[in-house]
C-alpha cells in the first residue's frame, strides 16, 4: 500500500465501499473519472447493491465520456441515474434516455470541464476517481484515461479514490494542464503533438479526500473486429486522397491525424501499416486504440496524443510489458486539451469521424436515428470536424442491410453543418466539397457516394427541387423527409 499511497495521511482513510459510498445520497452530483477506460468500479457496484436492497435514490452522473457496462450499464439498470452527461454508448442507458427516464444533454467533449468550473451544472458534490497512485505530496496519478478528472478533482467538495491494480509504471504518461478560464485564458502552449505542458499528476487537495478504496478490478477490454471490406474501402479512399493532396503540394506531409473510434478508424490506421508512403506519423486524437501500438512497433509514429487508451486484451498485455517504450511516444491529456479547438486548429489536424447519415448538401447527423432516437452523442466529432485542417466524414452508404440509405435529401438531425465538413466518404467514393457550390456537392455526392440502389431516387428529388423552387440549396420541404417516413412506415427507405 505504501508504494501506491505515498502520502501517508491518506492511508488512514482506506475503507470499504459501503462506508465510502455513504457520501453519495439522493440528489448527489457525482463526477467520475473515465473515458472509455479508467472509470471507478467499486462505488458503482455499491450503489447498485444499495438500490437492490430497496433504497430509493437518484444521482446526477458526470463522466469524461462513455464508461461501459460496469458503470453506465449497471447504474441505468438499477434506476439510480437522474441525469447523465456527456457521451455514453451503453445500450440500457440509451434506452432509458430515449424513454426520457434519464435526462441527457449532449455536449462537445472539449467544453464540459469549463462549464463545470463555471458552475453551470451545480455544485460538484462528490468526485470518484480511479488512480494508480497518490504521490508523496498527495497528488493523483490517473490510470488509462484523463478525461475531465483534473477539473472534477479540483472542483469536488469530497473526493473518493479507487486505487487501481494497473501498473504503477503508468506514472509519467499523463500530461495534466488545466487552462485558465476566460477572460484570463492564455494560449495553450502545444505546438507539436508530443509537447508536454503540464504535470504528470492531477493536483489534489488531500484534505478533501473522504475515502480511499483498494480495488482489484480492471477495465473491461475492448473487442476489435478486423475491419470489413466496406471499412477498408473507405480507408483506402481517404489514404489515396491525402497522398494525392500531399503530392500536389496542397497539404504538408507532417500534419497529425485524428480518427474516431470503431471500424473505419482501425482500418485507416491499418492502412498506414501497409503503406510505405506514410511514415513519421503524428496522431493527435481522443481515444488511442490497438493500431497505435502496432504503428509504434513498426517505427512509424513520432508521437501519439489522446485522452485515453482503449486496448484489446492482447494489446494490453503488450502495452504493460513494454510500457517504458510506449511512454516515450504516448501522452494522455485532459479531454479539453486533446480536443481543444485552439490546438486542433493550430496543429492542422486531419480529422476522420463517422456519421449516421449525411445529406446531399453535406449536413451531418452523427447522433440521432431517424431524427429522434439518441445513439451515443456527439463526442469529440464536432471538436475535430469544425477545427481540423482537413475534415472527413465517413459512413457506409447504407445501414440495416440496405434498407436505409446513409445519403438522404435532408438529414433528420444536424450535428455538423456543411461548413464544417470538407470531404464526404462512403465505400463507393469520395467528394471533396471545398471547391464546389452546394448544387455541385449534391450532384457529386449522389453520383459518387450514394448506394446505386438510391441514386435515382436522390437524383429525382434533387432535379425536381431545382425545377420547383430553385435557389442556392434547392429543397422540396414537403418531401425532404420522405426517405425517413418511408423507413418508419414500411421498414425500408426504398418503400
Ligand atoms: O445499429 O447496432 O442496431 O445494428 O446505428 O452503426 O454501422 O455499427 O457504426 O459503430 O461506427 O457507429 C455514428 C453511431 C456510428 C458513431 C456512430 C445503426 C446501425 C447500427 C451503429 P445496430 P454502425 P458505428 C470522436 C468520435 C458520434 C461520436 C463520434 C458515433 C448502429 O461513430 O457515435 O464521432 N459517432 N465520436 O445499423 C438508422 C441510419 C443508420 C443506422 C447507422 N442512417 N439509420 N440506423 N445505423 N446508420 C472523436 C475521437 O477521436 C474518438
Amino acid at each position: 500500500m505504501k508504494d501506491r499511497i505515498r502520502y501517508a495521511p491518506l492511508r488512514d482513510k482506506v475503507t470499504d465501499p459501503a462506508t465510502a459510498a455513504r457520501h453519495i445520497q439522493d440528489g448527489t452530483n457525482l463526477f467520475i473519472s473515465g473515458f472509455t477506460a479508467g472509470y471507478p468500479k467499486l462505488i458503482p457496484r455499491e450503489l447498485v447493491r444499495r438500490a437492490s436492497a430497496g433504497e430509493t435514490f437518484k444521482i446526477n452522473l458526470f463522466a469524461g465520456a462513455s464508461t461501459g457496462d460496469s458503470v453506465d450499464g449497471i447504474l441505468a439498470e438499477a434506476g439510480v441515474v437522474a441525469w447523465r452527461r456527456p457521451y455514453m454508448s451503453d445500450r440500457t442507458m440509451r434506452q432509458q434516455i430515449n424513454a426520457d427516464l434519464i435526462k441527457f444533454k449532449d455536449d462537445h467533449l472539449s467544453r464540459l470541464a469549463g462549464q463545470v468550473r463555471a458552475g453551470d451544472w451545480g455544485a460538484a458534490h462528490v468526485a470518484v476517481v480511479e488512480a494508480v497512485a497518490v504521490t508523496e505530496k498527495g497528488h493523483l496519478v490517473p490510470t488509462m484515461s484523463v478525461g475531465n478528472t483534473p477539473t472534477y478533482v479540483r472542483e469536488a467538495e469530497k473526493i473518493i479514490i479507487e486505487i487501481s491494480p494497473e501498473s504503477k509504471e503508468l506514472e509519467g504518461i499523463h500530461d495534466i494542464y488545466i487552462p485558465e478560464d476566460p477572460p484570463y485564458r492564455m494560449p495553450i502552449p502545444i505546438y507539436r503533438t508530443g509537447d508536454r505542458i503540464g504535470k504528470p499528476f492531477i493536483e489534489m487537495d488531500p484534505d478533501r479526500v473522504v475515502a480511499v478504496l483498494l480495488s482489484d478490478a480492471q477495465d473491461s477490454c475492448a473487442v476489435f473486429a478486423e475491419p470489413d471490406q466496406v471499412a477498408r474501402q473507405m480507408a483506402a479512399h481517404i489514404l489515396d486522397f491525402v497522398r494525392h493532396e500531399i503530392k500536389q503540394d496542397r497539404l504538408p506531409p507532417t500534419l497529425p491525424w485524428q480518427s474516431g473510434v470503431g471500424d473505419v478508424a482501425n482500418a485507416v490506421l491499418s492502412g498506414f501499416m501497409a503503406d510505405d508512403f506514410y511514415r513519421d506519423l503524428d496522431i493527435y486524437s481522443e481515444v488511442l486504440q490497438d493500431a497505435v501500438l502496432d504503428l509504434i512497433d513498426m517505427g512509424k509514429v513520432r508521437a501519439a496524443s489522446g485522452s485515453s487508451m482503449t486496448l484489446s486484451h492482447h494489446a494490453r498485455e503488450r502495452f504493460f510489458n513494454e510500457l517504458y517504450r510506449y511512454k516515450e511516444k504516448i501522452v494522455l491529456r485532459p479531454v479539453e486539451i486533446s480536443n481543444s479547438p485552439e490546438v486542433i486548429r493550430r496543429l492542422g489536424v486531419i480529422a476522420i469521424n463517422t456519421a449516421i447519415e449525411v445529406d446531399i448538401y453535406g449536413q451531418v447527423n452523427s447522433t440521432h436515428l431517424t431524427g429522434s432516437q439518441m445513439m451515443n452523442g456527439i463526442g469529440g466529432s464536432g471538436d475535430f470536424l469544425r477545427n481540423g485542417a482537413l475534415s472527413f466524414i465517413v459512413t457506409p452508404s447504407t445501414a440495416k442491410d440496405g434498407r436505409v440509405s446513409a445519403i438522404v435529401p435532408m438529414v433528420s438531425h444536424v450535428d455538423h453543418s456543411e461548413h464544417s465538413v470538407d470531404v464526404v466518404v462512403t465505400e463507393h467514393g469520395l467528394v471533396d466539397t471545398r471547391p464546389l457550390t452546394p448544387r455541385q456537392v449534391a450532384e457529386q455526392v449522389i453520383k459518387k457516394c450514394a448506394h446505386p440502389d438510391y441514386r435515382d431516387m436522390l437524383w429525382d428529388y434533387f432535379q425536381r427541387a431545382i425545377h420547383s423552387h430553385g435557389g442556392h440549396e434547392p429543397h422540396l420541404l414537403d418531401e425532404a423527409f420522405d426517405f425517413h417516413n418511408r423507413y418508419l412506415v414500411t421498414g425500408s427507405m426504398k418503400g
